[in-house]
């Protein structure tokens, strides 16, 4: 790959190979190039065949399905020599499992609400389709009963290069469907839709099921002729295993496979080569700002040099001063904006919605107060625990989305700032060197990549009313008991989840700010230190050598040259693939 040759150049200049922190750095990027894996991942409903699809495409059964459990975890499965499965756990940790153990971690029934604290499963498989370091990602369900199933599956849309959508015709598509698809439009070019399950849908009937589907969704996305392939997974996977052709074909899996296989090839190279393009021209800036520097501070005087050194490391220390008392304040800054927002935000939730579950609650009561004490109050669990689900899950949307939008505001002062430092270094070193730069060495682009997530703990209301004193009162006493314990129950639930909410929503906030500056100061202190050992190489060889000016200069000028075609080509690259 040509960009590949250009990394090895760039790594063989002198001024390169000197500089131990930017041969990692490239190297990184080398990496990248030849590992970096092409993600796919696997969305739709639960039980509408995803992980059947999976396996279809490998022909066994590699991942675990079944009539009721749901997969609760996301599974990766990408190319090893030798079948090894390994479970990270969410604190770090890592176990390998054997196949038969699978279903312990990634289904709802043996690793309910995910209590096993699994972040995700990692299969190796020696599949040559995965040779070419393609991943594929089986996801929880969408619109699963359990939330943070469908907040996985949220979550790694945006990661992923390609996704297969599976829908099927009966059930016909749901509304949580609908909204996830709405939810996730953006990323919708990448997307292949599957109708699953064809083999329960009559011959003649099957053109119109599609065309209903893709009627359906494409009026929810607003898309017009989506990519929609027919198929029958289970079909797919009976005749691999079988070596039954005619199975095989009836499928229609080889019109997925196709699919795949084209985007496979024409997305993953282009993905890759755009990616470390955008990341290679950064680099590369800075090694000219290095060479600028160091080849002025070789043309000057000893005396000249060790003054304009002296100069540059007194004004960095000021600026770097400025920069961080700035910090500070825009940390503070955020942190009051964002606190004040979620406490706004979580009074008016309070108020709201406790006084409507009061009175829910009062209809809730009237229609079971016939119950004996026990009974009323498991119901009462129930009623409550669903509504504190749907109260938060839909509010906590809502409010991620909203702090997000605050929080990307305010970093993106973060990037200004750190841009305007960053080019305040640069215009010192350009003035006391005398030259000029013609790109600013730093990619905030990563602005938009701000890590915000967020995880909640599933809700857990663990009531126990009716405690045993309350059991051996006269049932018109103990009711009217429970009555009382089960308002103050409500508001009390309420309450506490409110405060877990702010408490939780808060410390990430704090988190991703504190990251984000850390990675910002990164850039700017990079830079410098790349100056500094610039002029102070030109110091080091004006002591050292007998001026054989002309030689190094050249030298300087030919690797400043190489660095301008590159740049050159990789500017080209960028711009024909977008
Ligand atoms: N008839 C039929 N059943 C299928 C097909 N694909 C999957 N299933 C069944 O649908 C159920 C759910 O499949 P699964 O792959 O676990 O769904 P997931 O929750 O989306 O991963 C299982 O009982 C599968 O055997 C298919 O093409 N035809
Ligand atoms: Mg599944």
């Amino acid at each position: 790959m040509e960009i590949q040759n250009f990394i090895s150049r760039i790594k063989s200049l002198l001024i390169v190979k000197q500089n131990d922190l930017l041969l990692q750095r490239l190297t990184v990027l080398e990496k990248k190039l030849e590992r970096e894996s092409f993600q796919l991942v696997v969305l739709g409903q639960f039980k509408r065949g995803k992980t059947t699809l999976i396996n279809a495409l490998f022909g066994e059964n590699l991942l675990p399905t079944s009539i009721i459990p749901l997969t609760s975890i996301i599974t990766i499965v990408k190319y090893g020599q030798e079948e090894k499965i390994t479970v990270k756990f969410l604190d770090g940790k890592e176990r390998k499992i054997k196949h038969i153990e699978l279903a312990d971690y990634v289904t709802e029934s043996r690793n309910p609400k995910n209590q096993k604290q699994v972040e995700e499963v990692v299969l190796e498989f020696p599949s040559e389709f995965l040779k070419n370091n393609i991943e594929i990602i089986d996801t929880p369900g969408v619109g699963s009963v359990y939330k943070h199933n469908t907040d996985v599956a949220y979550e790694f849309v945006p990661k992923a290069d390609a996704g297969i959508f599976v829908v099927t015709a009966d059930p016909p598509i749901s509304e949580s469907e609908l909204q996830f698809l709405k939810s996730i439009k953006d990323y919708l070019a990448k997307i292949i839709f599957v109708q699953n399950k064809i083999d329960q849908v009559e011959e003649k009937d099957r053109q119109e099921s599609l065309e209903f589907s893709r009627k359906v969704i494409g009026e929810a996305v607003g898309k017009q002729n989506l990519h929609f392939i027919q198929l029958s997974a289970k079909l797919g996977l009976d005749g691999k295993k079988e070596r039954n052709k005619d199975k095989l074909k009836a499928s229609g899996l080889d019109e997925l496979e196709d699919s795949l296989n084209q985007i496979l090839l024409t997305k993953k190279e282009q993905v890759l080569k755009q990616s470390v393009a955008h990341k290679l021209l950064p680099i590369i800036g800075e090694i000219e700002l290095q060479l600028q520097v160091g080849r002025k501070a070789f043309q000057m005087s000893i005396e000249e040099l060790r003054n304009k050194i002296d100069i540059f490391n007194k004004e960095v220390e000021r600026i770097k001063q400025e920069k961080e008392d700035n910090n500070y304040i825009l940390q503070g800054q955020a942190e009051k904006i964002i606190n004040q927002m979620l406490i706004d935000d979580i009074d008016t939730l309070k108020e709201k919605e406790t006084a409507k579950v009061l009175k829910n609650f009062e209809a809730f009561f009237k229609e079971n107060e016939n119950r004996n004490g026990q009974e009323l109050s498991k119901s009462f669990d129930v009623f409550l625990e669903k509504i504190i689900k749907t109260i938060f899950t839909g509010w906590r949307q809502e409010e991620e989305q909203k702090l997000q939008n605050s929080l990307s505001s305010i970093i993106s002062r973060f990037s200004v700032q750190t841009n305007q430092f960053t080019q305040r270094v640069i215009d010192l070193s350009a003035t006391l060197f005398s030259f000029k730069m013609k790109r600013l060495p730093t990619d905030l682009s990563f602005a938009q990549e701000i890590e915000f997530k967020f995880s909640f703990d599933e809700y857990q209301v663990d009531l126990d009313l009716y405690t045993p004193v309350v059991s051996r009162l006269p049932k018109f006493l103990s009711h009217k008991l429970l009555y009382k314990n089960m308002r103050d129950k409500i508001i009390q639930e309420i309450d506490k989840h409110c405060g877990r909410s702010r408490f939780d929503f808060h410390q990430r906030v704090v988190k991703s700010v504190n990251d984000y500056q850390n990675k910002l100061d990164g850039i700017l202190e990079e830079i410098i230190r790349g100056i500094k050992t610039a002029m102070e190489k030109g110091l080091q060889q004006q002591e050292r050598t007998i001026k054989r000016e002309k030689g190094i200069s050249e030298s300087y000028r030919e690797q400043e040259m190489i660095l301008s075609q590159i740049e050159d080509s990789l500017v080209d690259i960028i711009s024909h693939i977008n």
